[in-house]
């Protein structure tokens, strides 16, 4: 069988959910190229040793660099905070090394466009990973769209709500600084919906955002800290929250549509409330990620008596995306099988030679359209976000 060998940066959050799908995709997906776990890379060499024999990474090295130079290494897996995107890819596709990236894709649209040009002139595989995409119910809104049940799109509904910074003594962790993350929930949740908005929808023409941040000072971080964990340091010193605490946006839709976004982490109850709604001139589509393996679908040419959002369970071997490989019907999947798909695909676009989506040009397309919206609530202005042809 063929293989390719693979190398992840990064240990942590992303860093195990990714690790995960590389090793269990081959064993419940026939796959055309096997991935190897060859290499995993982290700062603090104690913990990235645990970490790689915990997930089966054959060796570790420290310096990202390396990894990137290093000849055995055919893909390059960047799970590392979003800083770090920008001259990671530019270096693995330089060095002609297929590219698996973690969202939000970039800092800046200079930074992004940049990473895609890069990519597209090395002619390697890359992918921007939202995951959501590849969710079967999500892909099963896809269909609906595709075969006429919705009819033409009139509205995109979308909200994603955490709460896990609401208490003002969470510490300021690298989620929560500009030069960090780039924004707050505005990129790294808006990131998501602006995804499968432009998916499911169509290209975004317009946006119109309001920001705002309601705790502009925070602990800095002690041991321990992440995200969604406040750790266990005892912090005094604070520092200043350079990131949005929430964010609403508007779009116009090049097809006609108009839209909605919020995005906030202010949420008390909302722990990953991912929810769409899209209305369309035939039906209507409902999605909540809290219930992800469900789609709700209402149909206007139902008879009127029997009238109603009707739950579709989207476990359906067969006639569900990537069901037929997991369990029987309505045995559910979860989280972390969106990230297998992921490297399913990624790896059948290698094999076969073909693009995958999302890739570097749509992070340059979420990365342009999330950075009007924060010059659209710094100005008061509608910003125009017509993609350049
Ligand atoms: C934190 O807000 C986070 O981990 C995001 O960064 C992920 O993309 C999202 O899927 C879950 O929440």
């Amino acid at each position: 069988m063929k293989t390719l060998n693979v190398a992840i940066i990064g240990t942590k959050f992303m860093g195990k959910a990714h690790s995960n799908a590389w090793l269990n995709s081959p064993r419940f997906f026939d796959m055309g190229i096997k991935p190897v776990m060859k290499l995993a890379c982290g700062q603090n060499e104690e913990e990235l040793k645990a970490f790689a024999e915990t997930w089966g990474w054959e060796e570790t090295e420290t310096d990202w660099k390396k990894v990137i130079e290093n000849d055995d290494i055919d893909i390059v897996d960047i799970s590392v905070p979003t800083y770090l995107h920008h001259e990671m890819a530019v270096a693995a596709a330089k060095a002609g090394k297929h590219i698996f990236c973690e969202k939000p894709f970039a800092l800046t649209t200079a930074e992004a466009k940049e990473m895609y040009e890069e990519a597209e002139k090395a002619g390697i595989v890359h992918y921007l990973n939202h995951n959501y995409r590849r969710a079967p119910a999500v892909r099963l809104a896809k269909k609906l769209i595709e075969e006429d049940f919705v009819g033409r799109i009139f509205h995109w509904r979308g909200a994603y709500l955490q709460d896990w910074i609401v208490d003002p003594e969470f510490p300021l962790t690298w989620h929560l600084r500009a030069d960090r993350a780039g924004a707050g929930p505005h990129y790294d949740l808006n990131s998501h919906s602006v995804d499968l908005a432009r998916y499911l929808v169509g290209e975004i023409n317009s946006i119109s955002a309001l920001t705002t941040t309601f705790i502009k000072e925070r602990p800095l971080p002690g041991a321990g800290a992440a995200t969604f964990s406040a750790g266990s340091g005892e912090a005094t010193e604070m520092g200043e929250v350079t990131v949005d605490d929430a964010s609403f946006m508007l779009a116009e839709f090049e097809n006609g549509a108009i839209g909605s976004f919020e995005a906030s982490r202010f949420a008390p109850g909302r722990k990953n409330f991912n929810y769409f709604e899209i209305y369309g001139s035939k039906g209507s589509i409902v999605f909540n990620l809290e219930r992800m393996n469900e789609l709700q679908l209402f149909q206007r040419d139902d008879p009127a008596f029997a009238q109603g959002f009707r739950t579709i369970l989207a476990t359906e071997a067969g006639e569900h995306d990537y069901i037929a490989n997991w369990w029987p019907p309505g045995h559910m999947i979860g989280y972390e099988h969106e990230f297998h798909h992921g490297v399913v695909d990624f790896m059948e676009a290698i094999e076969k030679g073909t693009k995958i989506e999302p890739s570097f040009y749509d992070g340059l397309r979420e990365i342009e359209i999330l950075e009007a919206g924060l010059q659209s609530s710094a100005k008061g202005e509608k910003v125009d976000t017509t993609p350049s042809k």
